[in-house]
């Protein structure tokens, strides 16, 4: 509590850091847990100050460009991406709390010596592609526990989104924003780099039930079924409601495009182009799913099932998705004729 002289003098002097916040959350919400979750996310946001901190002096230290070589989906590698991974891998390494790690820019499911009871899936710096042109990109992640007796497997990370017990990002913009859920909606902090803390900014964040903003590569048109470039068409008319179309917003960073669609409301969507989806359902999709059904809004693919309820058959599986506020994606599966009877 900041006292009578603080808030006159417009100093807050009670600030709830992430540190603080999930300790709170731990005694509020799981008096009897271990306390293993909690450090482990303690762990995860070190490594998130680390790779804002390594971002933010890219250009200074010869870290722009690309690494001449591909990941395990065949991407050109930036030397960030092979960095912010290798910055992930030890953090979760040291954190003494996973066993499991899969990373999107490594081939194979990584297990660590040692104890932990944790898998992690992560994309460590998302939307690289931007990152030369001083663009916003982010760390997705979705945190599952070890199944019962699991020594550590493939087995504890191809699951349904339903079973992870924490997911998130951090976009690492004009500052570090890290939006967290652990099932119990969703908090966003703010990293104050002279306090090296990420600082509670976002309490119990909603998305906006709808908003006529639509965000998609539209260079893919050519690519799209039917009723799909007949959906994206007729956002284009003017809207019963408003007599204006929606506008279009596409950064081509996912976390970028998300958190955007998180606070502003709207839809975002990446269709399935031929016969698979661009991005990963393990640390893109599900994560992403998981923020935004608990801030309220919804996820689906390209067939109208609830993303969350996939279970992704390799760990570099792709999804179509489509996500947003609620009334967007319902307005989608009306119009496409699909049904989505997982959610109320
Ligand atoms: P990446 O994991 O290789 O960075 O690719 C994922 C990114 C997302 O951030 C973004 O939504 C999408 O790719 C953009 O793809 P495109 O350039 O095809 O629009
Ligand atoms: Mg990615």
């Amino acid at each position: 509590m900041s006292s009578d002289f603080a808030e006159k003098n417009n100093v807050n002097t009670d600030i709830v850091t992430l540190t603080r916040f999930i300790l709170e959350e731990q005694h509020h919400y799981a008096k009897e847990a271990s306390g293993e979750l909690t450090l482990l996310l303690n762990s995860l946001q070190f490594a998130f100050k680390f790779i804002a901190h390594t971002i933010r002096r890219a250009e200074l230290v010869n870290l722009i460009g690309l690494a001449g070589a591909s990941n395990s989906t065949g991407d050109d590698q930036k030397k960030l991406d092979v960095i912010g991974d290798e910055i992930f891998i030890n953090a979760m390494k040291a954190s003494g709390n996973v066993k499991v790690l899969v990373s999107e820019e490594q081939e194979d499911l990584i297990t660590f010596k040692g104890p932990g009871n944790y898998a992690v899936c992560c994309d460590p710096i998302d939307g690289s592609s931007n990152i030369d042109a001083g663009v916003s990109v982010g760390t997705i992640f979705g945190v599952y526990k070890l199944l019962p007796g699991s020594n550590g497997s493939i087995n504890d990370v191809l699951r349904r989104g339903t079973e992870m017990v924490a997911a998130g990002y951090t976009m690492y913009g004009a500052s570090a924003h890290l939006m967290l859920t652990t099932g119990n909606g969703v908090n966003g902090f703010t990293l104050d780099t002279q306090l090296g803390e990420f600082i509670l900014t976002h309490a119990n964040l909603k998305i906006p039930l709808s908003r006529t903003i639509y965000s998609i590569n539209e260079g893919n048109y050519i690519y799209w079924p039917a009723p799909i470039q007949k959906y994206i068409d007729s956002l284009k008319e003017p809207q019963p409601d408003t007599g204006k179309p929606y506008s279009a917003r596409y950064i081509g960073s996912m976390v970028a495009d998300v958190h955007r669609t998180l606070l502003y409301g709207g839809l975002f969507a990446y269709p399935t182009k031929g016969k698979s989806g661009k991005l990963r359902i393990l640390y893109e999709c599900f994560p992403m799913a998981m923020i935004l059904e608990q801030a309220g809004g919804k996820a689906v693919n390209d067939n109208g099932d609830r993303i969350l309820d996939l279970t992704p058959k390799e760990i570099h599986a792709r999804s179509g998705i489509w996500l947003g506020s609620k009334n967007e994606v319902d307005k989608f599966l009306k119009a496409t004729g699909q049904q989505f009877l997982n959610l109320n």
